[in-house]
């Protein structure tokens, strides 16, 4: 049993395949690093469901008919009018770091007063079966933006998260509380679903 995973974000990659390894402990994933001769495409989609097939379709068809997911995620701040959205990876300029998008949140957070600090975070999985057959999945985790960055654990903005019903942020929590609870490992679930009644 094999998946391919079309992701180059290792933060994202390693949750995934411990979520799809809690189902399926012998299954096998490959990931982009795992395909040199790849080149992902740019992501010029308005929406995640676009930017999820734009990359999870172009993996597919150089894998050689296999289970191939991907998916499009990122922080939806309620407060920025959804900002960064789909551009979450890239909200403080192209190829900014974690850590330059963390700091721009809390700063254009801080320019409003009273800010509205409640978020949500939004995966949306696409899966390609062998026959190339699409099915689209989606998760919601909503919660609040924290004054400061706190905790080590995860990535991306996960240190300014606090889920809602949690005091602590998603990088404060372990790795098993986040993969119990997250946008992803929700889609991740429904997405388990259709491989069961498939594969
Ligand atoms: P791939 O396209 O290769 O999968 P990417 O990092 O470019 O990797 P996206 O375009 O989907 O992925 O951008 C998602 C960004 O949203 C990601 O870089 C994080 O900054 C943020 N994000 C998504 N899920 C997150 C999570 O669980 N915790 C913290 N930040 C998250």
């Amino acid at each position: 049993m094999e998946i391919w995973i079309a992701t180059g974000n290792q933060g994202k990659l390693k949750e995934i395949k411990s979520l799809l390894e809690k189902s399926y402990p012998n299954i096998k994933t490959f990931s982009l690093q795992d395909m040199k001769s790849f080149t992902p495409p740019p992501e010029n989609g308005k929406t995640f469901e676009e930017n999820a097939r734009i990359k999870t379709k172009s993996f597919f068809a150089s894998t050689n008919d296999k289970w191939v997911i991907g998916e499009d995620s990122g922080l939806e701040v309620d407060g920025l009018q959804g900002m960064p959205g789909i551009f979450s990876a890239r909200y403080a300029g192209d190829h900014a770091r974690d850590i330059e998008n963390t700091s721009k949140v809390l700063k254009m957070l801080n320019l409003r007063s009273p800010a509205n600090r409640k978020a949500q975070f939004r995966c949306v999985l696409m899966a390609y079966n062998p026959e190339g057959k699409e099915f689209l999945f989606e998760g919601i985790l909503r919660g609040e933006i924290a004054k400061d960055m706190r905790g080590t654990n995860g990535f991306g903005y996960d240190n300014i998260f606090i889920p809602e019903g949690f005091q602590k942020t998603l990088a404060e929590l372990s790795p098993m509380e986040k993969n119990k609870i997250s946008h992803r490992a929700q889609a991740i679930s429904k997405f388990i679903e259709l491989f069961n009644s498939q594969a």
